[in-house]
């Protein structure tokens, strides 16, 4: 099935200017950039895009991790696209992703991942309508 997920490359990813090979390895994978657009999130913004982890332990040193720099937005559309997406960043924690994933190869801790992906169609559609509108997404 033809899906659409959102993608995340969060301020570490940006800060180590690897946006590029992160999107090279969504297109080589059969993954469509559907929309795109850098943003420096607010707290605000944060703690809402993240409110299912609100009670968790680490949710405020996320919040702020996530507002520590720009991130890039994006819509990844294509078959299978939310599970395609996971697999190619691998397990959270990047000690125990496999080899060859995002996280694996960029990331330098469980919370400094370099990526986020959605995990379900439900919060796909969630997470693409809290960041983007319809307007902003090319089919
Ligand atoms: P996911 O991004 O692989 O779906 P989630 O469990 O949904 O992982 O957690 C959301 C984000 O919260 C993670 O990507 C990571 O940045 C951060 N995180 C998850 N677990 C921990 C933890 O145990 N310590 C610190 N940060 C964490
Ligand atoms: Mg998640």
């Amino acid at each position: 099935m033809i899906e659409k997920t959102l993608s995340i490359i969060k301020p570490d990813g940006v800060r180590k200017n690897i946006i590029g090979e992160v999107i090279k390895r969504f297109e080589a994978n059969g993954l469509k950039v559907a929309a795109a657009k850098m943003k420096h999130l607010s707290l605000k913004e944060a703690q809402g895009f993240y409110a299912v982890h609100s009670a968790r332990p680490f949710f405020s040193s996320l919040c702020e991790f996530m507002t520590s720099g720009p991130v890039l937005l994006m819509v990844l559309k294509g078959e299978g696209a939310i599970a395609k997406n996971r697999e190619l960043m691998g397990a959270t924690d990047p000690a125990k992703a496999a080899p060859g994933t995002i996280r694996k190869d960029f990331a330098d801790s469980i919370e400094s991942n370099i990526a986020h992906g959605s995990d379900a169609p439900e919060t796909a559609a969630f997470e693409i309508g809290y960041f983007f509108s319809g307007l902003e997404i090319f089919e």
